[in-house]
């Protein structure tokens, strides 16, 4: 399988197997051996998520670079293979952009944390990767998704998706519908905060889940930051968000009995006290807006979810019909529980800061 893809790539030896690897959302990801026994990674590019692909690139390797001269350990960071050619991509035609990574070996990839340290870790890790970045030159990223989390501007695309109603399934989730709708004025707040000049831009990774972090195999300790698709100024209130919407949440992302997702409070904290070990410098509005954050991105991710649901699912990848909505309503799930929570949400973050 794209044995002629990986032919182009300056592997050490030829590929020998090629095979469907990880649980990401958006690229197609393969495990690859070669005649030696080295492991690489391989990924088609997602061209729907990103239509600019010389400019993800571009980002990547200049990150990944940046990343190195950080640490001594090569794998620290992502190292990206060239091509033939020496490019950090391949590009055979439309639809197909491929490239190729080191593989992070002994390491571990976790779905959901094991242990609340698991979760500490990644705190570390993702806190560790926004500090690494602070003297990384912001302006030359691109945009690699416009308005990645622009929360109002992921209401407008969902009205109109809504409006064109084209798979005809609007009708079945009016419940999830209405609790977007009745969210738009909450999900407005983290980008007012932004907009009224209250929260500093930084170079952030936007899309912390846990299963984007390798802890060591051996000491369970970060060991590397993966998925940098989406690294690009942002608030820190979107990274502390998004792992809480992921790792903080008592069931998977696509559980279908809503009765098992919940908010662990134990876990907030624990990720708390580690990504505020990790970035000392957040200022004190940064720090109030961390549990906004979280509210903020779970509603965000459950709007794109029911969006792409209603637009016919090109965006996510799916594995059966309603896996998306199925995602939506542990989101909303979530959002209810956050809302119950919040005070205490925002006593941890004054007690642990
Ligand atoms: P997506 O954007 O689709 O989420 P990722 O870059 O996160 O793609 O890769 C999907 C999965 O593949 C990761 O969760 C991880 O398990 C695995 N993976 C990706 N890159 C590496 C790597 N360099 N070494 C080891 N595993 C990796
Ligand atoms: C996608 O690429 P992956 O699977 O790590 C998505 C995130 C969502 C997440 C939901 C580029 O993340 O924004 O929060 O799915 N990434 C992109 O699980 O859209
Ligand atoms: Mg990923």
């Amino acid at each position: 399988m794209h044995f002629d893809v990986l032919a182009r790539f300056q592997l050490d030896a030829p590929a020998v197997s090629c095979e469907r690897y990880g649980c990401g959302h958006i690229n197609e990801t393969y495990l690859v051996v070669t005649e030696s026994g080295r492991r690489y990674i391989l990924q088609k590019i997602s061209n729907r998520a990103f239509p600019d692909v010389a400019g993800l690139q571009e980002n990547i390797s200049a990150v990944t670079e940046f990343l190195h001269t950080q640490t001594d350990d090569p794998y620290g960071a992502l190292t990206l293979i060239p091509t033939d050619e020496g490019k950090v991509w391949l590009h055979l035609g439309e639809n197909s952009d491929w490239r190729v990574y080191d593989f992070i070996e002994g390491s571990i990839c976790l779905q959901k944390p094991e242990t609340a340290e698991d979760f500490y870790q990644s705190a570390i890790a993702f806190g560790t990767f926004q500090q690494q970045l602070a003297g990384f030159p912001a302006h030359t990223l691109h945009e690699t998704i416009k308005n990645f989390h622009n929360t109002p501007d992921r209401y407008r695309i969902f009205k109109e998706v809504l409006a064109k109603d084209v798979m005809g399934r609007a009708k079945d989730v009016q419940p999830e519908i209405d609790f977007a709708l009745a969210h738009e004025e909450m999900g407005s707040r983290l980008v007012g905060l932004l907009n009224e000049g209250k929260l500093p831009l930084r170079v952030t990774h936007n899309d912390t889940k846990l299963n984007n972090v390798m802890l060591s195999e051996s000491e369970r300790k970060p060991l590397c930051v993966i998925d940098l698709d989406t690294t690009m100024p942002g608030l820190s209130a979107y990274d502390f968000g998004d792992s809480i919407r992921f790792g903080a949440a008592t069931a998977a992302e696509d559980e279908k009995d809503l009765s098992k997702m919940e908010m662990d409070l134990e876990l907030f904290r624990t990720f708390t006290r580690g990504f505020l070990k990790a970035c000392p410098g957040l200022t004190g509005e940064e720090r109030k807006a961390l549990p906004l954050g979280a509210m903020t991105m779970t509603l965000e991710c459950g709007v794109r979810f029911l969006t792409d649901y209603l637009d016919g699912d090109h965006y996510f990848g799916i594995h059966y019909p309603d896996h998306n909505l199925d995602r939506c309503r542990t989101q909303f799930k979530l959002v209810t529980d956050m809302e119950a929570k919040w005070d205490e949400m925002m006593k941890i973050v004054e007690e642990e800061g």
